[in-house]
């Protein structure tokens, strides 16, 4: 086996897959007991990546050149309803990962941990942050996340193992769950066309500014950081350009063909929200020659048309 990715049955799983398929690796995925992929696009496999020894047995038996580690609660919304299962997953679970490899005598896999921008949390100033930024982070899935970077540089550091960290920022694409804004704006357009629900929708905060991209520049990125990113070192993987929640909705609501309201919803406010993560993307750049090919508006219009072909309306 050439790349196996763990936790692909989410949302970027399916991306890497293909993105793997192109480059013509025989690509491995796990999946929770619960998940299904398309058959026939890669091997899978039965994980549950609290269970130490699962992941033991893999790795002895398949050997994987490259290991992409996507398994997570990823959901920041999730992680302050149930911190303690988002420590489980994302740093005892990245843990395992780590201890699994070091255990396999003579095994030297390249390793890609997946963090998050927002690892940076609370930021002095609105600048771009650089992979050196102090982490301040917001919400129990970010603290996770900026553990399991320290976990990683420690382990490639100490033991000489093959780990690169990256900090992706907001990634969005059809597939992707509504908990996510971009997701949920898109889909609760479709449904008012649809006529599935009256012409209001329900927003949060929507000053935030985040770095968005497109989910198929990013997992480009990863397998170019698989290939080219310094073992120990940590990379940003972003656009570079933050953008208003509000400048979101109105690319999405200048697409749609019903004239809707808008409400805020303090349901859909979280505790604290950082106001402002944009991304400095050079050492990206640098190492690998990534640009990103999508524009923030092409990947809007492909996810509302997606679920307006799914409501019958294309
Ligand atoms: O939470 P679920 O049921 O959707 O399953 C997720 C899965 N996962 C696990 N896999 C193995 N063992 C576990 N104990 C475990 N718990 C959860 O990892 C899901 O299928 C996958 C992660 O996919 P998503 O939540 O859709 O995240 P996405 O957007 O694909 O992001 C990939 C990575 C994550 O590490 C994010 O935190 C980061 O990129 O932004």
């Amino acid at each position: 086996m050439d790349a196996l990715i763990i936790g692909a049955g989410g949302f970027v799983g399916s991306y890497l897959i293909q993105e793997l398929n192109q480059k013509n690796l025989h690509v491995g995925a796990t999946l929770l007991p619960r998940e299904h992929i398309r058959s026939g696009i890669c091997d899978t496999f039965t994980l549950d990546i609290m269970q130490e020894n699962e992941i033991k047995n893999l790795l002895r038996t398949h050997r994987p050149k490259y290991i992409y580690h996507l398994a997570a609660q990823s959901s920041v919304a999730a992680s302050w309803k149930n911190p303690e299962l988002t420590i489980d997953i994302n740093i005892k679970g990245s843990l395992h990962l780590l201890e699994a490899v070091r255990s396999i005598p003579e095994y030297y896999p390249r390793i890609l941990l997946v963090g998050s921008g927002e690892e940076y949390g609370w930021l002095k100033s609105q600048a771009p942050v650089t992979e050196f930024t102090p982490l301040h982070p917001g919400n129990p899935y970010a603290a996770t996340k900026a553990f399991q970077n320290m976990l990683g540089t420690i382990y490639a550091k100490s033991y000489g193992m093959g780990i690169v960290m990256v900090r992706a920022f907001n990634h969005i694409g059809i597939g992707q769950a509504p908990v996510f804004v971009a997701a949920d704006f898109a889909l609760q357009i479709a449904e008012i066309e649809a006529g599935f629900r009256p012409p209001v929708m329900q927003v949060g905060n929507l000053t935030a500014k985040r770095d968005f991209s497109d989910v198929r520049d990013v997992v480009r990125a990863y397998s170019l950081l698989m290939e080219k990113g310094c073992a120990g070192e940590t990379y940003n993987v972003g656009s570079g350009h933050a953008v208003a929640i509000q400048e979101l909705l109105d690319i999405l609501l200048d697409f749609s063909t019903k004239s809707i309201v808008i409400e805020q919803n303090p349901d859909r406010m979280r505790p604290s929200d950082v106001p402002v993560i944009e991304a400095d993307i050079s050492k990206l750049q640098t190492d690998t020659g990534w640009k990103p090919i999508y524009s923030l508006e092409e990947t809007l219009y492909s996810m509302l048309a997606h679920h307006r072909k799914n409501f019958g309306l294309a």
